[in-house]
């Protein structure tokens, strides 16, 4: 056993749902059994027994043991005490736990919008001025196919930025707007009433599809005439510590690539699904942009991401587009109704996976779980509802073997782990749904409580939620703003051994190796692409 005053009860650090399991993971001490105490009243309400010792390889040699407390189902404040060691953070058991960080990973994507004043009345402390009109933008090179660049400067304005930096990238933005139109469209009932204190909150549209739009209109400025989309949208060298309005850097259109028509025609078709009833010509416009975007595709079957010699900024590359090619096909599908595109997708020989910018092959198979019920044979739903469940019954096998009770595997401690946690939360959540089965859901939990605190390196991962939380993002607007605190609702990168940064870790144990400093911009960075299945994993335990 590793008695030590400095370690610490893993739990999550914002609580739990009355009706949901509760166990906290307890280092490894000679004591037996844990005490539950109410803060309020500074009472044991419950002495417990721990359960024997366990070890999680990916966090190296690490032996702890449980405390199950599921069945304490009184609202309160509580902290738990182990003999050996230091007491849990303070946690609460309420159906409200997630509210407020639910709503603040959502106001992130507008604190970091660009090319518009952050206004005090809005952002209140992050108020800050416009940065990044994006009105003179320029072809790079890579850009100069087809008529446009003969006009020498580009308007692209709108957009957030797509993390730490000032780029905007189309794949991952893509992926990111998706994912908040598909929340609203799985829990209406959360974003109906949610007001986010925006400049569009009092218009009758919902705020999270007010916020979707902000992208949506700089996505649509990423086409081309000939319907082929841009790759990104950044400065040749990275932006410097600064705020927004304060890089002056020329930005340039750069590539133009299948990758990115592809996921402007998904995220366009099923954006234009969803705002239909807010705004029948945007419908439309949206999906004639996405066919367009769709038949430039097919024309442009591998035009992959190639970085210029020139270019520094992100690359968000991908020659594996068989997924995107799914994904776009069964978008369509759904928005026309046109068999045309459902027997494109059934042609396609896809291995479904918990989505990320790279794989969307996922997305295909949930948009058209959720939303073609109708329109598909009965034999063929079937089919696509057994594939899903699939997936989820591996996650849910990790979730029961992992000794640490959350479904990681090894091989998902990659740049951005955090966001694997959350994509494949998702999963769990549609399994949960779709087949009326709460073991998916509890599984689901875990993932959750695995972001908010219990894991092995004692930081609850959303920036300003938790007792201890990320203080060094790589984000250059919390870095150069002034203000002490990190922008808050923001979900970092997360741990994972690559290291691809210039920064001192203490372990290269997967789990473990995160560090919460400027530097490690490989664990400790932010993204539009990681907060959105943070929102959307909220959105579905706020909606119960
Ligand atoms: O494809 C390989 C896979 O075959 C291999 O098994 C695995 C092992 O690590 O690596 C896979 O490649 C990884 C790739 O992401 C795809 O997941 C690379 O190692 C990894 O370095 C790469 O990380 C990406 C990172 O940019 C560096 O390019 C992240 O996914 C991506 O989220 C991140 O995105 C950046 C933007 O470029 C710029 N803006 C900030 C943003 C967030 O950090
Ligand atoms: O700040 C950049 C971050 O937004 C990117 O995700 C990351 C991806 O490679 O690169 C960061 O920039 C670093 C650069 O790659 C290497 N030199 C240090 C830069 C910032 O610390």
């Amino acid at each position: 056993s590793t008695e030590s005053s400095n370690q610490k009860i893993a739990v999550n650090q914002l609580g739990y749902l009355v009706n949901s399991e509760k166990i906290a993971i307890v280092p490894n001490v000679t004591a037996t059994t844990y005490d539950l105490v109410d803060v309020n009243t500074n009472k044991v309400i419950r002495s417990g027994h721990l359960s024997h010792a366990k070890m999680w390889d990916n966090a190296g040699n690490d032996t702890f043991k449980h405390a199950d407390f599921t069945d304490i189902v009184t609202p309160g404040n509580y902290l738990l005490r182990v003999k050996g060691v230091r007491d849990s953070a303070v946690f609460s058991i309420n159906n409200h736990v997630y509210d407020s960080v639910h709503t603040a990973a959502l106001k992130y994507y507008y604190l970091n919008r660009s090319s518009i004043e952050i206004e005090k009345k809005y952002a209140g402390i992050y108020a800050r001025p416009l940065g990044h009109k994006d009105d003179d933008v320029l072809y790079h090179s890579s850009a100069e196919q087809g008529d446009d660049f003969k006009a020498k400067e580009v308007q692209s304005q709108k957009g957030w930025y797509d993390a730490g930096d000032y780029g905007k990238y189309v794949v991952n933005s893509g992926i990111a707007t998706y994912t908040l139109l598909a929340a609203f469209e799985h829990y209406p009932e959360v974003y109906q009433k949610q007001i986010l204190n925006i400049p569009e909150s009092s218009d009758n549209v919902p705020d999270i599809i007010n916020e979707a739009l902000w992208n949506l209109e700089w996505l649509i400025t990423m086409q081309s005439k000939d319907g082929g989309v841009y790759h990104k949208l950044t400065t040749i060298e990275w932006p410097g510590y600064e705020m927004p309005h304060e890089d002056k850097r020329t930005r340039y259109l750069i590539g133009k690539t299948t990758a990115a028509s592809l996921n402007f025609a998904a995220t366009l078709s099923a954006a234009s699904r969803v705002i239909a009833p807010y705004s029948p010509n945007k419908s439309k416009q949206y999906l004639g942009a996405a066919i367009k975007a769709w038949k430039y595709s097919l024309e442009n079957r591998t035009q992959y991401y190639e970085q210029p010699a020139d270019v520094k900024s992100g690359e968000y590359g991908d020659s594996q587009l068989k997924d995107e090619f799914a994904w776009a096909a069964a978008e369509l599908f759904l928005t026309t109704k046109d068999n045309i595109f459902y027997n494109f997708y059934k042609e396609i020989n896809i291995h479904y996976s918990a989505p990320s910018w790279r794989n969307v092959s996922y997305l295909s198979l949930s948009s058209l779980l959720f939303k073609a019920k109708d329109l598909l044979s009965e034999q063929q739903y079937e089919d696509l509802k057994i594939k899903q469940k699939h997936l989820a019954d591996v996650y849910l096998k990790q979730h029961k073997n992992s000794p640490y009770i959350v479904a990681m595997e090894k091989s998902d401690f990659v740049w951005g782990s955090n966001s694997a946690a959350l994509n494949k939360a998702i999963v769990l959540l549609q399994a949960a749904q779709l087949n009326n089965n709460s073991q998916y859901l509890k599984a689901a939990q875990g993932l959750v409580d695995y972001i908010l605190g219990r894991n092995p390196t004692g930081y609850s991962f959303v920036t300003g939620f938790g007792d201890k939380t990320p203080q060094h993002p790589h984000h250059r607007i919390s870095q150069s703003d002034g203000i002490t605190a990190p922008v808050p609702g923001m979900l970092v990168g997360g741990p994972q051994a690559g290291q691809q940064d210039e920064c001192n870790y203490d372990t290269n144990e997967p789990a473990k190796s995160y560090s919460d400093s400027w530097c490690s911009y490989s664990t400790n960075e932010v993204a539009i692409n990681w907060n959105a299945p943070l929102v959307y994993v909220l959105g579905a335990f706020v909606s119960r």
